[in-house]
């Protein structure tokens, strides 16, 4: 195949290399994997990180004093360190192992939203939030009787921060937005909004799901309270991701989930709560993954996020550019800053067929709300064929993504 690199410091070629899974036949064709912000694929250094763990040292951390036990800890614990490094925290205690992002806004939302809400007191999330950034800020709304706000999205996809203005006020206790749209690819102005939030003493959640494989981020220039992103969409495993709080904050929240780990003391009157972050960090975790999610930011951390931006944007202007002349396509979501998110629609054809007939030809997107149905509304749609981009993608890749929508379209008209 080849593997055009759209004029990056990047050499694509030797990058593919590093992802077995993507030199695969799939329906007879190369595969074209084109889901990355459903998840991306994983690096050989992830995968082996994996294997050298359960080979080599699995063992439960924190607990034993054994060499396994110590050996596990300290590479946990050095993911947290790299963790704090890749979004400029200033301490590991500010760094919360989670599931993931859905987790780590649960987390917030339950311990924070259960100390700190009161009725009649407001929560901001925007009109482009994932499910998983609207849900849990319901639950707390319908608990203590507080309102759910919504900034609304402009025809462009992106956020109206006049709007935004109108709806902050004393009664705004939260403001939780993503940093960049999973449907449409928006890159949100979030250092603006987390100015005018802490104006009316509002703290901030950032959902950094999109953001984390794609941009640069320092949680301290931002001054954000609480940010989150996922391995599995930063070439690291699944069932892992860490959550950032501001150490203040975290220290007043209530614990999460209790169990092993979380405690200092425990008696059957009274339990007295571990030190940060081990508080919400209860129970056995996800050791091997949090262990080769390191493997995942120095890959990211190894090629420069700058030069993984260029090429991803330089793949998202190449691959809008090549759609925008397909008959009855329209582009959803043309904010003027976006991450390689690239979400369509094409006049009588419905999503989900398009996605099978790709799929057809080797072609993997996803279809459908993409777990923002509130998103799709305000589009007048049922969902969207999106392609996202990563590191690993090529012009060569679109051009047979456009090829496989050329045919579709002829087929079909
Ligand atoms: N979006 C997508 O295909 P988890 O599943 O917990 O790692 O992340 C949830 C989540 C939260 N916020 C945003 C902006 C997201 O994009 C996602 C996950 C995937 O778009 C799966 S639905």
């Amino acid at each position: 195949m080849n593997t055009t690199a759209v004029r990056t410091k990047l050499d694509v070629d030797i990058i593919r290399k590093e992802f077995p899974i993507l030199h695969q036949r799939v329906n007879g064709r190369d595969l074209v994997y084109l889901d990355n912000a459903a998840t991306s694929q994983k690096p050989l250094s992830v995968i082996n990180a994996l294997v050298d763990y359960y080979k080599g040292y699995n063992a439960n951390i924190h607990r034993g004093i054994h060499t396994l036990a110590e050996r596990a800890t300290k590479a946990y614990e050095l993911t947290r360190t790299t963790a704090k490094d890749f979004i400029s925290a200033s301490s590991e205690q500010e760094i919360i192992f989670t599931r993931g992002v859905t987790e780590s806004i649960n987390l917030v939302a339950t311990s924070y939203g259960r100390a700190f809400i009161k009725e009649r007191d407001e929560i901001i999330i925007s009109g482009l939030e994932h499910h998983s950034n609207i849900v849990p800020w319901q639950f707390v709304c319908e608990e203590k009787k507080a309102s759910l706000k919504v900034i609304p999205v402009t025809d462009q996809g992106e956020l109206d921060i006049d709007e935004y203005r109108k709806l902050l006020s004393g009664k705004t206790k939260i403001v939780s937005v993503n940093h960049a749209s999973n449907s449409l690819g928006t890159i949100n102005p979030i250092k603006e909004i987390i100015q005018l939030a802490h104006e009316v003493g509002a703290v901030v959640f950032v959902d950094g799901a999109q953001a984390g494989p794609h941009l640069e981020i320092d949680v301290q220039d931002l001054d954000c309270d609480f940010y989150a992103v996922s391995s599995h969409k930063m070439y690291g495993p699944t069932g892992t991701g860490f959550l950032f709080g501001k150490k203040e904050l975290l220290e007043k929240m209530p614990p999460y989930h209790g169990g092993g780990e979380m405690i200092k003391e425990v008696t059957f009157e009274k339990t007295t709560y571990n030190e940060l972050p081990y508080k919400f960090e209860a129970g056995t975790p996800n050791i091997a993954d949090v262990v080769a999610y390191k493997n995942a930011m120095d890959f990211i951390n190894g090629l420069g996020r700058e030069n993984i931006a260029a090429h991803e944007h330089g793949l998202l202007q190449y691959a809008t550019e090549r759609v925008s002349s397909l008959k009855g396509l329209q582009v959803i979501g043309k904010g003027a800053d976006k991450v390689s998110v690239l979400s369509f629609t094409i006049d009588g054809i419905h999503p989900f067929d398009i996605g099978q007939m790709l799929d057809a030809r080797g072609i993997a997107v996803r279809t459908g709300h993409h777990c923002t149905q509130p998103l799709m509304d305000r589009f007048g749609i049922e969902g969207t064929v999106r392609a996202s981009f990563a590191v690993y993608n090529t012009k060569t890749e679109i051009d047979q993504l456009v090829e496989g929508l050329e045919r579709i379209i002829n087929f079909i008209k």
